[in-house]
């Protein structure tokens, strides 16, 4: 069940802790951050990371079950995201996941019911089965769109208006290595850093965009982006969801007092494919010592075995994560009831969208709706 088969039997390796835990020591800001988090805050991160994991093998069975064609997953890269979103004051701050940060939306308070639902497409998901990319206003989070690195000039502006209505809010979005290339990434970053806008931008790491591993697709460090643009970078074990809490805590700080943005980066690896359909051909692209050397860190079961040798008693740990089995138990259970009695009917198709005919109606039959005067939708010029 625990694909990939790294995690299979996975067990810490002291050296391992010893790294961990050493991490967290380097820097006396992100130390001291850590040394003040509560065993609450720790199980709430705890939780929130195996809600996440859950969530992805949810999907993976679905997958194999045939009930789904293929899912994005964000095993391995949970660190990112859960470490992220709990150094946000979540009641204000707003951010905005792609797809290996799911995580964000059940832990901004969006349902993993619904957030199934959104990949099962029925109606009484939050896009009412309009689309896969997930989002909520109301609980903070903005829904991405396809084009990777799309949200960086979004958020730019976001914060922007944050900072002119004088609100205390900051904004984070996530931007992948591979979508650091992108004509979107380099305009927004470069807006936001001259406006000095309240803004994180975490660029995660995970050693490859689609087929392409890293060295392909860029030749400097990937830390340079921060200089190019006079902004404030910080690193960060993308594996370890402690320092990535205390490096966005700072990051908040700093954003907040208005010395933003803040470029967070995260080193980390994806360890599947692009989506559930490639798998094995990743394991062709990436040699077997990558997926080794980031399989020993899973960052789900690095973070239990700290937490146990800092003090957590086990029985403790056992209690949240029953919990949250039961919560993901749940949230399938829903959604696979919805996946029977709330799949949208056709006369839907054209509510909520921007452009109908002019008759209001959808067309419903196979016979296009007879074109008016003021119908204005034209054949595509490509
Ligand atoms: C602007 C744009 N170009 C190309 C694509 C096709 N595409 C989808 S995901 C992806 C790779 C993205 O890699 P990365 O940013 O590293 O994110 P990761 O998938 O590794 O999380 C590409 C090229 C796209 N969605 N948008
Ligand atoms: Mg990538």
């Amino acid at each position: 069940m625990y694909d990939p088969p790294e995690y299979v039997n996975w067990e810490p390796d002291a050296a391992l802790v010893d790294e961990y835990e050493s991490t967290l020591r380097f820097d006396a800001n992100r130390a001291g951050i850590v040394s003040r988090l509560t065993e609450k805050e720790l199980l709430d991160m705890y939780a929130g990371m195996l809600r996440f994991r859950l969530h992805d093998i949810t999907l993976r069975r679905w997958v194999k079950q045939g009930i789904l064609a293929k899912a994005w997953l964000g095993t391995g890269e949970e660190a990112v995201t859960i470490g992220n979103v709990h150094a946000l004051d979540r009641t204000i701050d707003k951010v905005g996941p792609m797809i290996r940060n799911a995580g964000a939306c059940h832990e901004m308070g969006i349902p993993v019911a619904d957030m199934l639902r959104e990949y099962l497409g029925t109606q009484d998901s939050p896009s009412k089965g309009k689309d896969l990319h997930l989002g909520n206003m109301a609980n903070g989070v903005i829904a991405p769109v396809s084009q990777v690195g799309a949200l960086t000039p979004v958020f730019a502006g976001m914060a922007l208006a944050l900072k002119q209505r004088g609100t205390r809010g900051i904004v984070l979005t996530w931007i992948g290595d591979g979508a650091t290339k992108t004509t979107a990434f380099h305009e927004g970053m470069n807006f936001a850093a001259v406006l000095h806008l309240p803004a994180i931008y975490v660029l995660q790491n995970n050693q490859i965009a689609l087929g392409t591993p890293f060295k392909r697709h860029q030749a400097g460090p990937f830390t340079a982006w921060s200089k190019a643009y006079g902004v404030t970078g910080f690193s960060c074990d993308g594996n370890n969801v402690l320092d990535t809490f205390a490096a966005t805590k700072l990051a908040a700080e700093l954003a907040r007092s208005g010395r933003g943005p803040v470029i967070i980066f995260a080193e980390t690896f994806r360890m599947g494919g692009h989506a559930t359909h490639d798998e094995k051909e990743a394991r062709e692209i990436c040699p077997p010592e990558l997926f080794k050397y980031w399989g020993s860190r899973d960052p789900v079961g690095m973070f239990e075995a700290y937490l146990e040798r800092n003090g957590m008693p086990k029985s403790r740990l056992q209690q949240v994560e029953q919990r949250v089995l039961t919560e993901i138990a749940g949230a399938e259970k829903e959604a696979l009831a919805s996946r029977e009695h709330q799949m949208p009917g056709r006369e839907t198709l054209t509510a909520d969208v921007y452009s109908v005919p002019d008759s209001g109606r959808a067309e419903t039959s196979s016979t296009p709706a007879p074109r008016t005067a003021g119908n204005t939708r034209k054949k595509p010029s490509v």
